[in-house]
C-alpha cells in the first residue's frame, strides 16, 4: 500500500496495547464468510435451488431496501480463478485460517442425492487453502438449505435433525480428516426466530410481517424449530466425536449482551438476555431452557413440549467450543407497548455502525460472565465486524479509507487478546468479513469487508481497505509475541 497511509494512520498502527505474557502461536487468526454471501454460482456445479434462492428470486430485498438483489453471482467465489486471488490476499494479510460455509444445496441439490461436483468444489477449495497454510474452519449450516427441505417445513419439520445428520455425515466422510475445525450452526437464535420467518412473511406480503416475528406467538412456534435444530446439533456433535476425528466441533452463536443502562440488572435486561443469549447456552450447558421464557412460549404455543430426554441429548452433545459472533451490545429499556415489554434504545454512537453500538468492553464483560456461568468453555471469536455506511468506504489514493472499521477492529482485537491474557480460553479471532458480500435482507448496501468489492465491475474488482492493512500489522505484531507449544 501507499506509504502515505502508514503515515496518516500511525496512531492506529501503534503496537497492540498489551504487554502481558506470551500466548500460543496456534491461535487462529482469520476472517469469516458464508456460502450464499460470497459464492454465487447459484445454479452451477449441479447445485439445486436453496431457500435463499427462493427468497431472493421472490424479490425479498424489495421489501427491505427497495431494490431487487440476490446472491446469484455475489463475490463469485465459485470460480477457482477468483478465489485463488482471494487466497493470495489472505496470505499477504498473514492469517492462518478462513471460515467458510458449505452450501447444503450444492452438496445435496434435492436434499437427498449427493452431487459429486459440489464435493469437488469444496475439496479443491480446502486443498487450495491448505496449500497456502490456511486452516479451513468449516461451517455446516450458515442459513441456506435445499429448497425441497425448506418446502417441507425447514427446521419445524421433526425430520429435520435426520436431514441434517445425513448431510453432516457426507461432509465428515469427505472432509473430516481435512480440517481440524468444524462449526455445526451459525447463529441459530437470530436466524430461526427472526430472519427466516421475516423473509417468509415479506415474500408472502403478510401485513405487519416485522412485528409478527417479534411476537410471543411467532417465537413460541419457532421455539419448536430451534429445538429441532438443537437436537440436530447434538446428533452431529456426537457423531463427530464418535468417529474420533483429530479436531474440534463447535457452534457459532449470535451473542449480544442486553444492557439496560437506566436500570442495570432490571427484569427487562434479564428477560432480553434469556430470550436471545441464554436460551441456547442454558440448553447446551444446563440441559434446560430459561424458565420464564419457556412458560411464555408454552402458553402462546402449547404444542412446544420439550421432553427431558431431548434436553439430555442436547446437553450431552455439547460443542467443543462456543463460537462468539459479536458485533455490539443490545441497549434496552422497559416499554409496555413493545413485545415482551422490551424497548430498544437507539444507537447512541456519533457515527453508528449498522450492527449496534461499538463496545469492545461489553464483549469482554459478556465472555467473563459466560465463562463463570457455563463452566469455562473454550471460545473462538467466529465473527466480529462493523459497517458504518458509505462515508467509511471512500476511495483515497487507491485505498478505501475505512477508518472507523479499522479502529473497531483494532480495539476489539486488543480487548480480546487482553481477556485471553487474563485467563479466558480464547483460541481464535475471525473477522467478519474478508470481502464485501451479499448481506441477506440488506443486499449489497451494507458492507463489512476489509477488502472492497466493486459489484458494478464485471470482474468484481477487489480493493483492500485501510482495515486490511491494520489487521495485517496487528497480526504481525501479535505473532512476534507468541510462543509455540513446544517452548512452553
Ligand atoms: C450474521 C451472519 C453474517 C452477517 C454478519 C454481518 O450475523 O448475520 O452470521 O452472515 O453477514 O453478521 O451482519
Amino acid at each position: 500500500m501507499k506509504a502515505k497511509y502508514y503515515f496518516l494512520t500511525s496512531a492506529l498502527l501503534l503496537p497492540p496495547a498489551f504487554s502481558g505474557e506470551k500466548h500460543q502461536c496456534d491461535f487462529l487468526w482469520g476472517t469469516a464468510s458464508s456460502s450464499y454471501q460470497v459464492e454465487g454460482g447459484w445454479n452451477e456445479s449441479g447445485k439445486g435451488p436453496s431457500n435463499w434462492d427462493y427468497f431472493t428470486h421472490n424479490e425479498v430485498t424489495k421489501y427491505t431496501i427497495g431494490t431487487v438483489e440476490n446472491g446469484d453471482v455475489a463475490a463469485n467465489q465459485i470460480s477457482r480463478d477468483v478465489y485463488l486471488k482471494d487466497i493470495q490476499l489472505m496470505k499477504e494479510l498473514g492469517v492462518n485460517s478462513y471460515r467458510f460455509s458449505i452450501s447444503w444445496s450444492r452438496i445435496m441439490p434435492d436434499g437427498v442425492t449427493v452431487n459429486k461436483k459440489g464435493l469437488e468444489y469444496y475439496n479443491q477449495l480446502i486443498a487450495d487453502l491448505k496449500e497456502a497454510n490456511i486452516e479451513p474452519v468449516i461451517t455446516l449450516y450458515h442459513w441456506d438449505m435445499p429448497l425441497a427441505l425448506y418446502k417441507k417445513g425447514s427446521w419445524s419439520n421433526p425430520e429435520s435433525p435426520v436431514w441434517f445428520e445425513k448431510f453432516a455425515q457426507v461432509i465428515f466422510d469427505n472432509f473430516g480428516n481435512k480440517s481440524h475445525n468444524f462449526i455445526t450452526f451459525n447463529e441459530p437464535e437470530g436466524y430461526v426466530f427472526t430472519l427466516e420467518p421475516l423473509a417468509a412473511n415479506l415474500i408472502e406480503k403478510k401485513p405487519d410481517g416485522y412485528r409478527d416475528v417479534l411476537s410471543v406467538a411467532s417465537r413460541g412456534k419457532q421455539a419448536v424449530a430451534l429445538h429441532n435444530l438443537l437436537i440436530a446439533n447434538a446428533m452431529v456433535v456426537r457423531n463427530y466425536h464418535k468417529a474420533k476425528y483429530d479436531g474440534r466441533i463447535g457452534i457459532a452463536l449470535n451473542l449480544s449482551p442486553c444492557i439496560d443502562n437506566g436500570h442495570p440488572n432490571s427484569t427487562t435486561e434479564q428477560l432480553c438476555n434469556d430470550l436471545h443469549n441464554n436460551w441456547i447456552l442454558d440448553a447446551l450447558y444446563k440441559g434446560k431452557y430459561p424458565d420464564a421464557v419457556l412458560k411464555m412460549y408454552q402458553s402462546a404455543y402449547p404444542k412446544f413440549k420439550p421432553t427431558s430426554q431431548d434436553m439430555q441429548l442436547i446437553t450431552q452433545g455439547k460443542p467443543d467450543f462456543i463460537g462468539v459472533n459479536y458485533y455490539g451490545p443490545t441497549l434496552v429499556k422497559h416499554d409496555k407497548s413493545e413485545p415482551f415489554e422490551i424497548g430498544n434504545v437507539p444507537n447512541p454512537d456519533k457515527k453508528p455502525s449498522v450492527n449496534g453500538p461499538v463496545s469492545p468492553e461489553a464483549l469482554v464483560t459478556m465472555m467473563k460472565k459466560i465463562d463463570a456461568e457455563y463452566a469455562h468453555p473454550t471460545f473462538i471469536i467466529t465473527e466480529n465486524g462493523a459497517g458504518f455506511g458509505l462515508a467509511d468506504e471512500q476511495l483515497d489514493d487507491g485505498v478505501i479509507s475505512d477508518k472507523l472499521r479499522a479502529d473497531y477492529l483494532k480495539r476489539h482485537v486488543t480487548a480480546v487478546m487482553n481477556a485471553k491474557m487474563e485467563g479466558l480460553d480464547i483460541q481464535g479471532y475471525l473477522f467478519w468479513s474478508l470481502l464485501d458480500n451479499f448481506e441477506w435482507l440488506w443486499g449489497y448496501k451494507n458492507r463489512f469487508g476489509i477488502i472492497g468489492v466493486d459489484f458494478d465491475d464485471k470482474n468484481l474488482k477487489r480493493t483492500p481497505k485501510l482495515s486490511y492493512y491494520i489487521y495485517q500489522k496487528t497480526i504481525k505484531d501479535y505473532k512476534k509475541q507468541c510462543i509455540s507449544k513446544a517452548q512452553k
